[in-house]
Order: C-alpha cells, then structure tokens, then sequence
C-alpha cells in the first residue's frame, strides 16, 4: 500500500475528492498553508493499494490544472526571496505537488 500526500490549490480539492470519491477512493482532506506565497492550499491523504496507484496520480493530474500567479513576497524566508522583496514575482502553482510514501501498516480499529 502506498500512501499520497497531495497538495492541491484549493479550488482543486473538491473536484478531486469528488473524482476519487467516485471511483471508490477514500482520501482525508487536511488545511494546509503553502511556505512560500503563505497562502491556504489543500492537502489530501489518500491511501492506495499499489495497483491502484497509477490511477490515483492519473486522477490528479486531470483535475488539478497548474495556474501562473503574480505575487509580491511578503516576509521573505530566505536570501534568495530577500532580494527580490517588493517586486511583483510570478509563479506556476499547482497543479499537485506529490509525495508517495510506502505503508508499512493500515489499520482500522
Ligand atoms: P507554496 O510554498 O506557497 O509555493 C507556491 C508556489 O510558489 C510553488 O508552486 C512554486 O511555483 C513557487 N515557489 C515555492 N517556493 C519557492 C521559492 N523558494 N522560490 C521561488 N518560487 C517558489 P508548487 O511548486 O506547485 O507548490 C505548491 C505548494 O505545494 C507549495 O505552496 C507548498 O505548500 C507545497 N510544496 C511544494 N513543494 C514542496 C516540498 N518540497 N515540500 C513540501 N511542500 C511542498
Ligand atoms: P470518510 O472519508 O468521511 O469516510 C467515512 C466512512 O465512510 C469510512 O469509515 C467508510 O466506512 C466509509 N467510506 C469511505 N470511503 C468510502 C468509499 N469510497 N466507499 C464506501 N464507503 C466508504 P473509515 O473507513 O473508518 O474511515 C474513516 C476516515 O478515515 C475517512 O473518513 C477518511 O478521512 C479516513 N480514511 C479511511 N481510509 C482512508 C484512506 N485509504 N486514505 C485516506 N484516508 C482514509
């Protein structure tokens, strides 16, 4: 078993628990916030059998789409960002940032 941590933006996520849903994946949406432009985003838990995996990242990638965003830095993190504090920066976001992590146990109690 394989589990997927999803981060998507958050007009993504419900289409994509609703697209999971369909197809009888469970996942666990949790409110998260992006380090970088400090912003809210979604990330979603999804535990998979290993066969089912290639479906789980396939499903993703047709229901996040990746947008281009002009952000002006707020607090800086680190050098890098600190020079470019104050200009207008843009930036792809999304579709899905993920992670697939191995399982070595999913219980139920
Ligand atoms: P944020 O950290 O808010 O980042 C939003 C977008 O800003 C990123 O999109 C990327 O295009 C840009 N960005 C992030 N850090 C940057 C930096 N140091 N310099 C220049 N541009 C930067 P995505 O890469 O699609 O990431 C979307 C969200 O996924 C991120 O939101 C963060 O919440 C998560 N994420 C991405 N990579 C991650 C990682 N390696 N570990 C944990 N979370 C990650
Ligand atoms: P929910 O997704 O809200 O699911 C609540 C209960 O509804 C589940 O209880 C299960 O009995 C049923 N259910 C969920 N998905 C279903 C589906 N596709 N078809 C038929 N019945 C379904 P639990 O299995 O005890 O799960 C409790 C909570 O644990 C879930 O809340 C979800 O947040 C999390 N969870 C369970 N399995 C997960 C997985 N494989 N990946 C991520 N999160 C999981």
């Amino acid at each position: 078993m394989k589990l997927v941590i999803a981060v998507v933006q958050d007009t993504d996520a419900a289409n994509l628990i609703s697209a999971l849903g369909k197809v009888g994946l469970t996942s666990t949406k949790l409110a998260s916030t992006g380090g970088f432009l400090r912003e809210g985003n979604t990330t979603l838990l999804i535990g998979v059998d290993d066969e089912r995996l290639e479906e789980v990242k396939k499903i993703i990638r047709e229901t996040c789409r990746t947008r281009t965003r002009l952000i002006t830095p707020g607090m800086p993190i680190n050098e890098t960002i600190e020079a470019a504090r104050g200009q207008p920066v843009e930036v792809q976001v999304g579709g899905a940032v993920i992670f697939v992590v191995e399982v070595s146990e999913f219980l139920k109690f």
